[in-house]
C-alpha cells in the first residue's frame, strides 16, 4: 500500500513543498507538490534523493561511541546521553560553563527548533560559547543593518519590481537570495516571469553564472573589488542626481560627507580596477537608479571577500539613496507569519549595533556579534590554554573539518577537545573524530514549520508539516540533545512561551508552540491546513510616522568613511601580479556552490555522486592552456598560507585569472590521493588571523591569491 504525504523538503533551506510516497514504512518517491500556492511543484535533484537518504547504509541510525582503541561501537542513546551529561557536569565544575560550546551548522538550520533551544540552554548555564555557521557565512548583512538603522516599512520585494541587481549571488544554483532577490524556490521560473513583465536584471560576478546567463546585463568584475564597484555606482548616481532626493532629505544622515568620500571612485577608476567596460558600468548604474522599484542584493561572493561588512553597508546605502523602501500607505508584502504582529510605520528604527558589547573572545580583539560568538575564533578558543578555554563541543549538523577556515588548525582543535559530540547523519570528516556520534532524527521523521524562511517569501505564506515517518527510537533531534542535558542536569530552558518541562520529554509540537508563542498566525492553524498556505487576510500597510521618531539611516556610522578611503588607497597589484604577504600570485580563487550537493551533504548519495565526486577547480580554457593543463589533470593550488591539490576543469564562464571552486569537499588533511573521489578542502588555503574582518573575525574566504602548477599524475 502506497500512502502519499504532503510535507516540505529540508535537504536545503529552500523548503520546497513536496509529496512523499511511503510504502511499508519507507519513503519511495518524492515529487513537487503542485497544489502548493507558492512552490507550485518545484523540486531539485537533491530533494528527490530523500528516499535514499533514509535508506542508505551510510546513514548513522544508531549512536556510536569511540572506544579506547579508536574504533566506534554502537551505544544506546540514553546511555550515551548519561555519559555525556556526566562529562559536561565535570567540565563545568573544573573549568566553568564557558568550556562547553555548541556549533550549529547548516543542518541545524533545517530543524526549526535547533537555533533556539541550544541558545536558550547556553543562556541558562551562563556559557557564551554558542557558535553557528552564520558567522563564517554572511554575518555582514546583520552587522551592517544594525549600525545603519532600519526602515519601519521594510524594503522592496522582488515580485513586480523593475530592477534586481545581484552581486556575487547565484540563486539559480544556491536557491538562496537575501531579501529583494528571487525567493528561494524555482528561481529560474521566477526570474523569467518577472523579466517578461519588464524587470531588468543586473549580475555582478567574476563568473558568467547560471543567473548571469539569464540577466539583462552581466558585469564580469574582478574578485574582491565589490566595495569599489558599489562606491562607484553610488558616486555616479549622486553625481547625476538620480537618487530619491525627497527620501534622502528626510531620512538619511551623512549624505554630504558620503559624496566627498566616494568622489575618487570615478567610472574610469572603477572600470580599470574592476576589470569591466566603462560604458557598461555607466549603463548598469543608470539602469539601477532609473528604475522605480527593486533592490541590489549581495550574496556570499562579496560578503566573504575582504571588506564584506563595508560592501553590505554600501549596498544598503545604494538601496536607501534610491529610496527602495515601502512608503506610507504601501503594503508590506509579507510581515512574517511566525512572529508577533506589530504595526509598520514610515520611520526609522535607530541603529543599534549588534557588536562591540557582551562577552569577548580571547583572540584578535573579537567578541560576541549578532548574539553569538564568532566561529572564526572557535579553533583558537579550543587551542589556547587558560581561563575560558573551550573543552567540549556539540556539533549539530555541521562539518568544521571541511567548513572552517584553516583546515590544519581545525584538525588540531578537534583533536584537542576533551569531548566532541556530533549529531550527524554520516561519519563526516568531523564526526570521524568525535567521542560520540548521536543518530539524528531526519527531516521526514520530524514536525517542522517554516520559521527560517518566514520572511523570505513575497507573500504571507507558512507551512507546518507533521512527521511523515515514525521516528527511529535511537535518534534524537538536534535541539533534543539539550533537553536531554536539561533533564539530567536540572537546567531550565526558557522559551518565549514559557519553560520547557525538564521532566517529561516534550514533543516537537510542544517545543514549536513555545518557540512561536504569540505569532501572528498560530501554529495550530497552520497544522490544521495540512499543507503550505497563503494567509490572504494578512494585509499590513505602512502607517504614518510615529510622533517624535526622528532617527535617521546612518550612511557613515563610525569607521565607514575611513574604510571607504582605505579601500581606495589599497594597492593589491604589482607588475600584473597580486601581492599577498609579500609574495606574488597569478590567480584569485573564488567560492561557488554546486547544484547537486549542499555543502558536504549529498556527496554520499548515489544519484548525486553521478554528477561528480570532486569539486573541480574551474578555470578559463586560455589559463589552462597557458599552464599546459588539460581538463581532468591534477593541479597544485598554492596560496600564502596553504596548498591544495584539485582537479582542473575548463570553463569558459570563469573570468581569466580566476579559479572557481566549491568548499566543503575533501576529508581530513592528507587526502591528496583521493581528490578524484572526495575532492579537496579550499579551507586549506584560508588562514584565520591575517586577512579578516575586524568586527566579525570572518577571514577572506574568496578572492584568495594563489599560484597554480601542473601536477604530474604519478607524483600525486
Ligand atoms: N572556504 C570556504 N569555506 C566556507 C564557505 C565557503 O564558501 N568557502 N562557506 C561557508 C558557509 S556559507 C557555510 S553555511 C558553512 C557550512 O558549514 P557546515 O554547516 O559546518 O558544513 P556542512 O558541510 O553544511 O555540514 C553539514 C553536516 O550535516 C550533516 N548532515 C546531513 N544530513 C543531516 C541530517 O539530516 N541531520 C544532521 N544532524 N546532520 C546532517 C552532514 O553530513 C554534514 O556533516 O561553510 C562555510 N565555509
Ligand atoms: N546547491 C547548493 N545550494 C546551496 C549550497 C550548496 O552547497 N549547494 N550552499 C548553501 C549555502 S551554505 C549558502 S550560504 C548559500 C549561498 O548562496 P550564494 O551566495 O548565492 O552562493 P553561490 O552560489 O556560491 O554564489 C556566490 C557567487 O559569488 C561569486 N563570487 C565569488 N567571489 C566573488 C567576489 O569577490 N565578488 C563578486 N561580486 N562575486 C564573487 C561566485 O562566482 C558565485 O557565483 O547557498 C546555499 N545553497
Ligand atoms: S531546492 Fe532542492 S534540496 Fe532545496 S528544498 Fe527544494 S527540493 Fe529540497
Ligand atoms: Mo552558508
Amino acid at each position: 500500500m502506497v500512502e502519499t504525504h504532503k510535507t516540505f523538503c529540508r535537504f536545503c533551506h529552500a523548503y520546497c513543498a513536496i509529496e512523499v510516497d511511503v510504502e511499508d514504512g519507507k519513503p519511495i518517491e518524492v515529487r513537487g507538490d503542485t497544489s502548493d500556492p507558492v512552490y507550485g511543484g518545484y523540486t531539485c535533484i537533491k530533494g528527490r534523493q530523500l528516499p535514499e537518504q533514509y535508506t542508505t547504509p551510510a546513514r548513522i541510525s544508531k549512536s556510536l561511541k569511540r572506544m579506547p582503541n579508536g574504533e566506534f561501537e554502537e551505544i544506546d542513546t540514553d546511555q550515551a546521553m548519561d555519559e555525556i551529561a556526566e562529562k559536561v557536569k565535570q567540565l563545568i565544575g573544573d573549568h566553568g560553563p564557558r568550556s562547553i560550546a555548541t556549533y550549529v551548522g547548516s543542518y541545524g538550520y533545517q530543524n526549526s527548533a535547533a537555533l533556539v533551544i541550544p541558545k536558550a540552554w547556553h543562556k541558562s548555564i551562563d556559557s557564551p560559547s554558542y557558535y553557528t555557521s552564520v558567522t563564517i557565512d554572511q554575518p555582514a548583512k546583520r552587522i551592517s543593518a544594525s549600525r545603519f538603522g532600519t526602515w519601519g516599512g521594510g524594503t522592496h520585494k522582488f515580485t513586480d519590481a523593475d530592477v534586481c541587481m545581484m552581486i556575487g549571488n547565484n540563486p539559480v544554483v544556491s536557491q538562496f537570495t537575501p531579501f529583494g532577490g528571487p525567493p528561494p524556490f524555482s528561481p529560474y521560473a521566477r526570474l523569467r516571469d518577472e523579466m517578461k513583465k519588464g524587470m531588468q536584471v543586473i549580475v555582478v560576478d567574476p563568473r558568467r553564472t547560471e543567473v548571469a546567463n539569464r540577466a539583462t546585463m552581466h558585469l564580469q568584475v574582478n574578485p574582491g573589488e565589490d566595495p569599489t564597484f558599489v562606491s562607484g555606482m553610488i558616486r555616479l548616481i549622486l553625481d547625476e542626481g538620480l537618487h530619491d532626493q525627497a527620501f534622502c532629505a528626510h531620512h538619511v544622515d551623512g549624505l554630504e560627507e558620503l559624496i566627498k568620500r566616494v568622489e575618487p571612485y570615478t567610472p574610469e577608476y572603477v572600470a580599470v580596477r574592476c576589470g569591466i567596460d566603462i560604458d557598461e558600468f555607466i549603463e548598469a548604474s543608470r539602469m539601477f537608479a532609473n528604475a522605480n522599484s527593486g533592490v541590489a542584493v549581495g550574496g556570499t561572493g562579496p560578503d566573504m571577500a575582504p571588506h564584506g561588512v563595508l560592501t553590505e553597508h554600501l549596498i544598503l546605502t545604494l538601496n536607501t539613496i534610491c529610496g527602495r523602501v515601502n512608503k506610507e500607505g504601501e503594503q508590506v508584502p509579507n510581515p512574517g507569519m511566525l512572529q508577533p504582529a506589530r504595526s509598520r510605520h514610515a520611520d526609522v528604527h535607530a541603529a543599534n549595533p549588534e557588536f562591540g558589547k557582551g562577552p569577548k573572545s580571547r583572540v584578535r580583539g573579537l567578541g560576541e556579534i549578532i548574539g553569538e560568538m564568532p566561529t572564526a575564533a572557535l579553533n583558537d578558543e579550543i587551542l589556547i590554554d587558560g581561563e575560558g578555554q573551550v573543552k567540549a563541543l556539540f556539533c549539530l549538523g555541521g562539518n568544521p573539518m571541511v567548513a572552517f577556515p584553516d583546515q590544519d588548525k581545525t584538525l588540531e582543535a578537534m583533536e584537542k577537545l576533551d569531548l566532541l559530540v556530533c549529531v550527524d547523519l554520516y561519519k563526516s570528516a568531523t564526526a570521524k573524530l568525535a567521542d560520540y556520534i548521536i543518530a539524528p532524527t531526519i527531516s521526514l521523521e520530524r514536525d517542522d514549520v517554516t520559521i527560517l524562511t518566514d520572511t523570505w517569501y513575497d507573500v504571507p505564506y507558512a507551512h507546518y508539516t507533521k512527521a511523515v515517518l515514525p521516528r527511529n527510537e535511537q535518534s534524537r533531534e538536534e535541539w533534543e540533545i539539550y533537553w536531554e542535558l536539561s533533564h539530567r542536569m536540572g537546567v531550565p530552558i526558557d522559551l518565549p512561551g514559557g519553560q520547557l518541562d525538564p521532566t517529561t520529554r516534550p514533543t516537537k509540537y510542544d517545543v514549536l508552540k513555545l518557540i512561536t508563542a504569540g505569532s501572528r498566525i498560530d501554529i495550530d492553524t497552520m497544522r490544521d491546513k495540512g499543507q503550505g498556505h497563503i494567509y490572504e487576510e494578512v494585509d499590513v500597510r505602512v502607517e504614518a510616522p510615529r510622533d517624535g521618531r526622528d532617527a535617521k539611516l546612518l550612511l557613515l556610522p563610525d569607521g565607514v568613511a575611513e574604510e571607504i578611503t582605505e579601500v581606495y588607497n589599497e594597492n593589491r597589484w604589482r607588475d600584473g601580479k597580486i601581492i599577498d604577504e609579500d609574495k606574488a600570485f597569478t590567480h584569485l580563487l573564488i567560492s561557488r556552490r554546486l547544484k547537486h550537493v549542499f555543502n558536504s551533504s549529498g556527496q554520499q548519495l548515489s544519484n548525486l555522486q553521478k554528477k561528480g565526486t570532486t569539486n573541480p577547480a574551474y578555470m578559463h580554457p586560455d589559463d589552462l592552456e597557458a599552464l599546459g593543463v588539460n581538463t581532468g589533470d591534477l593541479i597544485e593550488i598554492q596560496g600564502a598560507y596553504g596548498m591544495l591539490v584539485g582537479v582542473a576543469e575548463a570553463a569558459k564562464d570563469v573570468k581569466p585569472g580566476v579559479i572557481s571552486m566549491a568548499h566543503a569537499w575533501g576529508d581530513v588533511p592528507g587526502n591528496w590521493g583521493e581528490v578524484r573521489e572526495k575532492g579537496s578542502s579550499t579551507n586549506r588555503l584560508i588562514d584565520d588571523h591575517k586577512t579578516y574582518d575586524p568586527i566579525t573575525g570572518q577571514p577572506r574566504m574568496t578572492a584568495i591569491p594563489v599560484n597554480v602548477r601542473h601536477v604530474k599524475e604519478d607524483a600525486a
